[in-house]
């Protein structure tokens, strides 16, 4: 099979080399980035071929293994690969399929092509920034098999033996020359794999690392789909009815499956998906699933009197209070928009998936008096609390335009008005907030001292929470508002830096700032406005010459420099309240010499970060020490 003479290639080729030769040259343009990110985008893009395969119909499991060497291999038991020879390409299909871009599995047949935003560029991408890739289809009683190096063919598609199964398995090294980095991240993986099967009810996907002695296995098989997936989201939540609420149905060619249920929270975690993709600017599809949540509640609640004729109506925000919902569609050529082309814009999906809920819903309330009854008390409740937020809220803007002294009496402000040179410190407890002020750069430098815990938000509703002292401060110290009021362009401060004592409770008020920062302003965080200033855990003296160690491993390593002898002296900070001024300012406080860690989210796995949020924050004690004992993500997020 072929049709080509190893070492010679004709125009057609030619044409090829190029197209693979420019992905080469510009992998950006077709993977994004060659950082961490681009590098696990390859598995992504091999692995949604089978998945498609799976939506046709055809593939129940998916086999995703990381080798020695971060070489990865993908098998699926779906039909394999076309092995026939495509008469207009003049070559096998399985060589189109990795040597065109663009030729994606287009071969006819139902079912939907996995591919928006970035993905569903094609394997052709993953064999041009491949060191090699090996292809092997089981199909027609034969193997079948071919290998690439840098996207060019080594040997044609030649039949190497038999076989009793059907499936395709991609096996592929990427290229050092072209990734910064080319380790995979277990979890990284683990995470996606574990949405994709969220998202595709019926799909058993396997992840193994046997980078180790020991290799790790983890299985994704969810027959519920994302009736489980809202399950997991609120795992650390108490459901308020038993039911996860679940719709499902075509409208024309788009597939719509929504799956929701309320928790006794106060946020909304719905999550919206395009062809298995998160949308995090949601579009269409999700603002199909809110007009018709709110509409048929408020028709349900107004047909049962629930609602008087002289209440106005439930907003769609009070409806979605502590709900947990996955909305999800899958359509043939998505159109996504904005900025970060991440919002979906068709209008048919508008229309889609708000007939397939209201119709749905409508019917769930009446079969379901009970549940239905239960999200309208806790609509009505909300509503409540709105209300009584924005008369405070009122208030505090009325203060603020009124009164030019409204910046909080604890605040030390800087001088400097030029936003882009000042940072303000957030700082645990009177005392150290004391030292930070003395220790400051009183141009560039604000501090607010906070006492004590500030409230838990994952806990209380918005009208508690804007009464609560230490969050009333923050939000007028930066400017910026919160909630539907946020603007960021108002913010007064180019950094703000959280600043807690190196210990569990220091975490521990860090961690209800960060929950507080990412519930109500969760651009600062996103726009990278956020740090986490790092105290010394040690100080060193020796013949009065001062060195600080920010962990154990800094210890040690000063203490054999400097000789493990009796002139040493060796202080434990327990606490900011144990440094002078002068120390906190080197150690911390000074740009030329501190460590700060910035806080920063990836949008695609916010999901996954409100799950950890509410593990961590939440009142159930066995997810949050089973999250705690297994312990990675929430670090992980904290980048320098
Ligand atoms: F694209 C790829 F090469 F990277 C790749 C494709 C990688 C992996 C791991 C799997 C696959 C793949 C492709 N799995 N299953 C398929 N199926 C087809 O390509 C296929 C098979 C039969 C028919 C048909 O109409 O008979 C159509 C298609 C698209």
């Amino acid at each position: 099979m072929g049709t080509e003479t190893n070492g010679e290639y004709g125009a057609d080729q030619i044409q090829i080399l190029k197209g693979l030769e420019a992905v080469r040259k510009r992998p950006g343009m077709y993977i994004g980035s060659t950082s961490a990110r681009g590098l696990h985008h390859l598995v992504y893009e091999i692995v949604d071929n089978s998945v498609d395969e799976a939506l046709a119909g055809y593939c129940t499991e998916i086999e995703v293994t990381i080798n020695k060497g971060d070489s990865v291999r993908v098998v699926d038991n779906g039909r394999g690969i076309p092995v026939g020879i495509n008469h207009k390409a003049g070559k096998s299909a399985v060589e189109v399929v990795f040597t065109m871009l663009h030729a994606g599995g287009k071969f006819g047949g139902g079912g939907y092509k996995v591919s928006g935003g970035l993905h569903g560029v094609g394997a052709s991408v993953v064999n041009a920034l491949s060191e090699w890739l090996e292809v092997t289809v089981h199909k027609n009683g034969k193997k079948y098999n071919q290998r690439y190096e840098r996207g060019k063919v080594s040997y044609s598609l030649k039949e190497i033996g038999d076989t009793k199964k059907t499936g395709t398995e991609v096996e592929f090294l990427p290229d050092k020359e072209i990734f910064e980095d080319t380790v995979f991240d277990f979890d990284t993986l683990r995470e996606r794999l574990r949405e994709i099967a969220f998202l595709t009810k019926g799909l058993k996907i396997t992840l193994i690392d046997k980078r180790q002695e020991e290799s790790k296995i983890r299985t994704f098989h969810y027959e519920g789909g994302i009736k489980e997936y809202v399950e997991y989201l609120n795992k650390s939540q108490n459901p308020l009815y038993q039911d996860v609420i679940y719709c499902e149905g075509q409208k024309k060619d788009i597939y719509v499956e929504v799956a929701m249920q309320h928790n006794d929270s106060y946020q909304d975690s719905t999550y919206s998906f395009v062809n298995n993709i998160i949308t995090p600017e949601g579009g269409t599809h999700l603002a199909g699933f809110k007009n018709a949540l709110t509409k048929t509640f408020n028709d349900y609640a107004r047909k049962n009197k629930l609602l008087k004729d002289n209440e106005p109506n439930l907003s769609g925000e009070d409806i979605r209070e502590g709900l947990a919902a996955i909305v999800s569609i899958k359509i043939g050529e998505p159109q996504f928009e904005g900025q970060t082309k991440q919002k979906l814009g068709n209008s048919e999906a508008r229309g889609a998936v708000d007939s397939v809920v209201t119709e749905q819903i409508t019917y769930y309330l009446e079969q379901n008096p009970a549940t239905a009854r239960t999200i309208c008390d806790k609509a009505i409740l909300a509503q409540r609390a709105r209300d009584a937020a924005r008369k405070a809220r009122d208030l505090t803007r009325r203060k603020t335009a009124l009164d030019s002294t409204a910046l909080p009496g604890k605040l030390a402000d800087c001088s400097d008005k030029n936003p882009e040179n000042c940072e303000i410190y957030i700082v645990e407890g009177d005392s150290a907030g004391g030292s930070a002020k003395t220790a400051r750069n009183r141009a560039t430098q604000a501090i607010l001292p906070l006492r004590g815990k500030i409230l838990n938000v994952e806990k209380s509703r918005l009208d508690k929470i804007l009464v609560n002292n230490e969050i009333k401060a923050m939000i007028t110290a930066f400017g910026t508002g919160i909630g539907e009021d946020f603007d960021i362009s108002k913010l007064r401060y180019n950094k703000i830096v959280i600043m807690t004592d190196a210990d569990v409770d220091g975490a521990h008020i860090a961690t209800l700032m960060l929950t507080f920062l990412y519930r109500f302003m969760p651009e600062l965080i996103r726009q990278g406005h956020v740090y986490l200033a790092q105290p010394p855990l040690f100080k060193v003296e020796k013949n009065k010459i001062v060195r600080y160690a920010y962990d154990d491993g800094e210890l040690n390593q000063i203490l054999t420099e400097i000789g493990r002898d009796g002139n040493n002296k060796i202080q434990r900070y327990k606490g900011l309240g144990e440094m002078d001024a002068q120390q906190l300012w080197e150690t911390t406080m000074d740009p030329e010499k501190r460590i700060l860690l910035r806080v920063n989210v990836d949008r695609d796995s916010e999901a996954e970060i409100d799950v950890v949020f509410n593990t961590l924050m939440g009142d159930k004690v066995e997810p949050r020490r089973e999250f705690i004992e297994a312990n990675a993500k929430f670090v992980k997020n904290l980048d320098v």
